[in-house]
């Protein structure tokens, strides 16, 4: 079951450390933010949500440093990417498989509220919604991601003169307000 809370800010401590302020985050305050949360212990609940919401395609996505292709410094290349703050234009929904592994997304303040994920949690994130990933210090998840269409995502890492002005950042700061 995942875990949501307030980030503690402290930028002494690795990303991978939990970050916890202790200060959680309530799931009537995640809906309001756009988040849709699910414990689905069955792989079905994935496949309904996927025919409801018109999602064709998925893909799996392995990360630790024994399978990563390139090892733990090419992992580290990617999570140091994964871990730039940024937005897509389209939901982001991943499902863990196993492992665990950490989204960040900021708060109506601009606070980042830290989710904890686990196997078998679902999590949806609005378009628009500025996030960041990266994984706990067991280093290994894997998650399955789903797609509208083709598996493509481009990231728009945040800066104020371009995607605070995108279009699906306004209708998403829109749909929360
Ligand atoms: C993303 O978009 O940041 C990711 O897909 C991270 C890996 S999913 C566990
Ligand atoms: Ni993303």
């Amino acid at each position: 079951m995942a875990k949501f809370y307030y980030f503690d800010d402290d930028s002494s401590k690795p990303m991978t450390d939990d970050h916890d302020s202790g200060i959680p985050v309530t799931e009537s305050y995640l809906k309001s933010l756009g988040l849709f949360y699910r414990y689905a212990p069955s792989i079905d609940d994935v496949n309904e949500l996927a025919i409801e919401r018109n999602y064709k395609n998925r893909d799996n996505i392995l990360l630790n440093d024994a399978s990563f292709p390139g090892g733990k410094k090419s992992l580290d290349e990617k999570l140091e990417m994964f871990f730039k703050e940024h937005l897509h234009e389209d939901e982001e929904i991943r499902y863990i498989v196993e492992g665990e592994g950490f989204f960040d997304v900021r708060d109506k303040d601009n606070k980042w509220i830290r989710a904890k994920l686990f196997k078998n949690d679902l999590l949806i994130l609005p378009a628009g919604i500025y996030h960041r990933f990266t994984l706990s210090n067991k280093r290994s998840i894997e998650a399955i991601r789903l797609f509208k269409d083709e598996p493509k995502w481009v990231a728009l890492n945040r800066s104020q003169s371009e995607t605070d002005n995108n279009k699906y950042r306004k209708e998403y700061l829109k749909s929360i307000s």
